[in-house]
């Protein structure tokens, strides 16, 4: 992999010398570098993945451009050119340096998922996130209190209230493992800065682990179509002090937030309950 990387890595630090910030980090969102311990890693796969495709691009591109103006048709040719076929090094070489592009890009990004996925053990801070439609509750495990939000407001314009929205607030620095759930329908939890998605799937527990790396605001969002509200369905990242994160854990605690909010509680149970007694009065 070292052999390969090596001239990939030196080539692209070339090309990005001369670059804006946000070219260099491929017009990814703005605050995503350095937000988490994971988001260098995504940053540097997509931007060397780019650098690739464009130089594959500008050959593949180059060679027609070339060879329609260099075998066009002139003047008082007739009839069809030579018909030229089987040409085995060529052949060879458009079959074989594909295949070596797909298996890197396969490589090396099976190499950046896994050091995503693998799981923290004894995390430092552990957040049950419970989707619903079409908000957020937070479980903060380890204090024991818990956060449930309603759907953001919206202006006249429709335009989403910022301060009305979901809060999941997030101590700097802390190894942090995510605990996604839903109590309705598949949801995604995404924060665009931490450039990773995943999916809450009723009846699973998924899991996201990483290191809040910088102090901020984050925006985050479901990303999975999960009906007529899906696009409100908004959250607030906020990576703070260790000190502001206890006293937002107290603030919790003082509303009478103690305890967890259980994943079974159904936001359909007047429905459920309907489509229950249909059923039994179908059957009677
Ligand atoms: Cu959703």
């Amino acid at each position: 992999m070292k052999w390969v990387a090596a001239p990939v890595v030196l080539s692209a630090a070339l090309l990005l010398a001369g670059c804006t910030p946000e070219q260099q980090r491929g017009f990814l969102p703005e605050g995503s570098e350095g937000a988490t311990n994971h988001t260098d890693g995504v940053t540097g796969l997509w931007v060397t993945s780019w650098i690739v495709l464009l130089a594959v691009g500008i050959l593949t591109w180059g060679l027609i451009i070339w060879a329609t103006i260099a075998y066009r048709r002139r003047k008082g040719q007739t009839g069809l050119p030579v018909q030229l076929r089987y040409n085995m090094p060529i052949e060879t070489f458009f079959t074989v340096v594909p295949v070596i592009l797909v298996l890197g890009f396969f490589a090396f990004t099976a190499q950046e998922q896994n050091k995503i996925e693998a799981r923290i053990d004894n995390p430092d801070n552990t957040v049950e996130v419970i989707g619903k439609r079409w908000a957020w509750d937070f479980n903060y495990v380890d204090e024991d209190v818990y956060f449930q939000g309603v759907q953001v407001q919206t202006d006249a314009e429709g335009n989403a209230e910022e301060d009305t929205m979901p809060v999941l607030y997030l101590p700097v620095d802390q190894t942090t493992e995510i605990r996604l759930e839903t109590r309705d329908v598949i949801h995604s939890f995404w924060v665009v800065e931490f450039l990773y998605k995943k999916d809450m799937i009723p009846g699973q527990t998924n899991y996201m682990s990483f290191t809040p790396t910088k102090t901020g605001t984050f925006m985050g969002k479901c990303a999975e179509l999960c009906g007529e509200y899906h696009s409100m369905m908004l959250f607030e990242v906020r990576v703070v002090e260790q000190d502001e994160y206890d006293a937002y854990i107290e603030s919790l605690r003082d509303a009478g937030n103690t305890g967890q909010v259980s994943v079974e509680f159904n936001p359909n149970q007047e429905r459920l309950a309907n489509d229950n007694d249909n059923a039994k009065s179908q059957n009677d």
